[in-house]
């Protein structure tokens, strides 16, 4: 591969979430939280409903657009400010699915095969997954690459596939001879890019999982979210001074990675509180740090979700800001491609 480096790229951040259902804890300490605090800084900020990769698995029609309203809604409701960003949905910006066409041809079938989700989501029966499955990870490189994205915060699952981004634009840009797309930076930081299912801590949590207690939904209400940590799975012994005691106790690390998270502290700040407890007395202060974190953002998602004109006016509009950025770059690629353009 050539040498690329992202001088000369215009510091951006892209970074999208699929409405395949209400979206979780995992999802807010992952991905939403960090995209709030990134707005501001240096890089723009572009935050996408990827409802292009939803359909890779099957969604209901109905309940797909209500879905994409309510990520909008967690999106603005977590501080995602649509003045301060670009927040938009996927399918409204046709530069992603022409620019993962044209990645379909620089991406590598054994390359899409090795992925991870993709083995995890199509199961045993890979023959009779979508395509659209198959290929999402040169999807996801457009959307980030139409952009010309130069930072991506994503959780840790995604990171495989933000290699393979890398891979694609490395790839393109050594074929065409170009140093047209950045080699984006991932952005893997804090103490929750890894929350764990509330049943198995070996699980990572997630929106489509079929068991509701496995996840806390960004619209449980207090009751229901003391309630799932209380039913949390853990283990018998009490808690250690520091996480080098955590280290083969999945569930207890995951619920003090998540208290940590929760309130900005360190895994260790919060052990050297709670060392010699058990999780009788761990369980409650969870709960309690859990509801004063959520409640706030639970109830400006139903403020949200009350007026979904206005929802759908503010994707719209990003949509607009959005393609004004990627167009260009397409019809760029385009042209390095050799693809004729006369209108
Ligand atoms: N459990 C998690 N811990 C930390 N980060 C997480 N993310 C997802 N789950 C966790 C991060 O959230 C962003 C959006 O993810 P996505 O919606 O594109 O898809 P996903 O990673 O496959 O998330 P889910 O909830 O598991 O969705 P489904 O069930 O539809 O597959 C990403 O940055 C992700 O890392």
């Amino acid at each position: 591969m050539s040498e690329t480096t992202n001088k000369g790229f215009t510091p951006r951040i892209f970074s999208g979430i699929q409405p395949s259902g209400g979206l979780t804890l995992g999802n807010y300490l992952g991905a939403l939280k960090r995209f709030a605090a990134l707005q501001g800084d240096q890089a723009e900020t572009i935050y996408c409903i990827v409802d292009l990769h939803a359909i890779t698995v099957w969604q209901e029609p109905a309940i797909l657009k209500a879905r994409i309203r309510e990520a909008a809604a967690a999106f603005m409701a977590s501080g995602v400010d649509p003045a301060q960003s670009i927040l938009f949905n996927q399918s409204q910006v046709s530069a992603h699915a022409e620019l993962a066409w044209l990645f379909n041809t620089v991406a590598r079938v054994g390359w899409m095969y090795r992925m991870t989700q993709f083995k995890d989501k199509a199961g045993k029966n890979s023959e009779n997954a979508s395509l659209g499955l198959l290929a999402y990870p040169a999807l996801m490189a457009a959307d980030i690459l139409a952009y010309q994205a130069t930072a991506v915060p994503v959780g840790e699952d995604q990171k495989q596939h933000l290699e393979l981004t890398r891979d694609i634009a490395a790839k393109f840009n050594h074929d065409y001879g170009v140093n047209h797309f950045p080699i984006t930076e991932p952005l893997i930081e804090g103490v929750a890019t890894r929350v764990m299912s509330l049943r198995d801590g070996s699980k990572k949590m997630s929106k489509s999982d079929p068991s509701d207690a496995s996840r806390i939904n960004l619209t449980d209400d207090a009751d229901t979210i003391a309630q799932k940590i209380r039913k949390a799975r853990t283990d018998a012994d009490p808690l250690p001074g520091s996480t080098d005691g955590l280290k083969d106790r999945p569930e207890a690390r995951n619920l003090v990675n998540i208290y940590a998270a929760l309130s900005d502290q360190t895994p260790d700040q919060v052990l050297a509180r709670f060392e010699g407890q058990g999780f009788g007395a761990f369980k409650p202060a969870l709960a309690e740090v859990a509801v004063e974190a959520l409640s706030p953002i639970t109830k400006r998602m139903s403020e949200y979700m009350n007026d979904p004109a206005e929802i759908d006016r503010i994707l719209g509009d990003g949509s607009m800001r959005a393609a004004a950025v990627a167009t260009p770059i397409l019809e760029q690629t385009k042209d390095i491609m050799g693809l004729l353009r006369s209108r």
